[in-house]
């Protein structure tokens, strides 16, 4: 069971574009702020439409935080820590029952500048050497895009490994964004990488980086980052000064927009900071995990259909504009599908172009004969790809249904994991999310070719019949430091614990 701690929200959220900052420097074209306008002509009064945005905005308020463990929150029982820096300073108490040494989740959503600072905290690493694990989600319920850096303070030394993960669909599936480690090859088995390492070519690699896990000197920087505005810079210059190129990539590359679109993010925390080489047994009490501040900027997803998003009932939602409906303005309204659903553009730049959703064409021609007619309209109507939906038409609905692992208004594009061939196929392996491990190779996205002495799906399992148990020891010390450990966490991250559990060649340690 999940342990849901709602937070105390904002009743309503509306015109976001009025209330926040501008958070991209003003440029001479627009910011796609205004949906339309009116305009007077010859003709009289007529709308002018326009590819619109709602405006950045902080998307902390508008979340639920799950914890996994639920019970891994500190102070229940009450329990004392000591400093990572000082063993004999021991004077950190947790007590869930009392409001003053309690360390609740939300304390990592509060607005901060008070003193002392407020945090969220860990209970300790009391089963060392099993691994301290935890998993903080963060879900909004809705599709947004992040615009900046998602920046995490942690108060008692950054983690020695972490993974931030990502979903585009409300947490069924889950893809990394970043991995982080003291040692990347030893923990991951990934060479480190830092953002700066990037091109245009390689912006959606997923790197592990050891920038933010260096070292015992946390206390000059507390900060973990994913980096978003490097990204950006990778396509609008160091400055962000031209937008208009990067708006121009988002518009024309679908995988570049997904990149930057969530609907959920996961900090999974493998292992705590220790600030040496070696844990100190004797006092398990000075290794937790602690997190002040959590940062996410971004702003709803509305196909470039509405300039605000409305915060109502604990959920988000687009104030669609353009004929259009839906959470994130992805279909026409009823009665205006008088062409098919498309999302607004950013191109021609500046003002971009609105698609606007127009009025269903209602002609004598559908009267004779609506049972045969009627039917075919509506297969034109809407065009469902054969191949990605259950049905080539959509039945009066005004969409079609895809298939599993088929998205798109047309059911014609693949979520991330699937492939597509004659339909969206579920993807073995890739040169990026799903990579064939212990030095296996990718034969066109279908199998992996492993070395010998591995077998499984990804080559993550080791041949163990002859050994009998000899794949390691069960909680042998480090365990998830150990080669099959680190493999198997890898699949962990990339197939889901169902999967893993049947591979593994003993339980679990997970
Ligand atoms: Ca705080």
């Amino acid at each position: 069971m999940r342990f849901h701690f709602a937070l105390t929200l904002q009743a309503l959220w509306t015109g976001v574009c009025q209330a926040a900052m501008q958070h991209y420097p003003a440029a001479a074209w627009g910011h796609y702020d205004v949906c339309k306008s009116q305009v007077y002509s010859d003709e009289g009064l007529s709308w002018d439409y326009m590819a619109c945005q709602p405006e950045a905005a902080d998307m902390t308020q508008y979340l639920k935080v799950t914890l996994d463990p639920p019970n891994i929150t500190c102070g229940d029982p009450p329990e004392t820590y000591c400093a990572l820096e000082n063993p004999y300073m021991c004077n950190n108490e947790c007590d869930a029952t009392t409001e003053e040494l309690a360390h609740p989740p939300g304390l990592m959503f509060d607005t901060e500048g008070r003193n002392p600072t407020t945090f969220w905290q860990s209970t300790s690493w009391k089963k060392y050497p099993k691994p301290l694990l935890v998993n903080i989600t963060l879900s909004w319920n809705k599709t947004i895009e992040l615009t900046e850096d998602i920046v995490l303070t942690f108060e008692s030394g950054r983690p020695e490994q972490m993974v931030l993960e990502k979903s585009l669909d409300y947490g069924r599936t889950w893809q990394p964004y970043q991995f982080y480690a003291t040692d990347c090859l030893d923990a991951f088995t990934m060479e480190p990488k830092t953002v700066q390492d990037l091109t245009q070519h390689t912006l959606l690699d997923i790197i592990c980086t050891e920038d933010y896990s260096r070292g015992y000197v946390w206390k000059n920087d507390k900060t973990v980052r994913f980096e978003i505005k490097d990204r950006f810079a990778l396509f609008a210059g160091p400055q962000l000064h031209n937008m208009a190129s990067l708006y121009g990539q988002l518009d024309t590359t679908k995988k570049l927009r997904d990149f930057f679109t969530i609907t959920d993010l996961r900090i999974r925390l493998l292992r705590p900071a220790t600030g040496a080489t070696m844990v100190d047994e004797n006092n398990l009490s000075r290794y937790f995990y602690a997190i002040s501040d959590i940062k996410v900027q971004g702003r709803c997803k509305c196909n470039l259909h509405a300039n605000s998003c409305v915060y109502d009932k604990e959920k988000l939602s687009c104030e669609c504009e353009h004929n259009t409906t839906g959470p994130d303005c992805g279909r026409c309204k009823r009665n205006f599908q008088g062409r098919a659903w498309s999302a607004g553009s950013y191109l021609p730049i500046p003002k971009g172009t609105a698609n606007v959703c127009s009025l269903t064409k209602i002609g004598p021609v559908i009267r004779p004969n609506v049972s045969s007619l009627g039917v075919a309209n509506r297969k034109e109507e809407c065009n469902c790809n054969p191949y990605g939906s259950v049905n080539d038409r959509c039945n009066g609905t005004g969409f079609c249904i895809c298939k599993e692992g088929t998205t798109g208004p047309k059911c014609q594009e693949c979520l991330p994991g699937y492939l597509w061939d004659n339909g969206c196929k579920s993807r073995v392996c890739d040169n990026e999310l799903l990579r064939c491990q212990n030095g296996g190779t990718c034969i066109s996205n279908v199998h992996c070719n492993c070395p010998p002495g591995y077998t499984g799906l990804l080559c993550e399992k080791r041949r163990c019949e002859s050994e009998l148990g000899g794949c390691g020891g069960p909680d042998s010390g480090q365990a998830h430091l150990t080669p099959p450990s680190t493999s198997r966490l890898l699949l962990l991250l990339l197939l889901g614990s169902a999967l893993l559990r049947e591979a593994a060649c003993r339980p679990a340690v997970l």
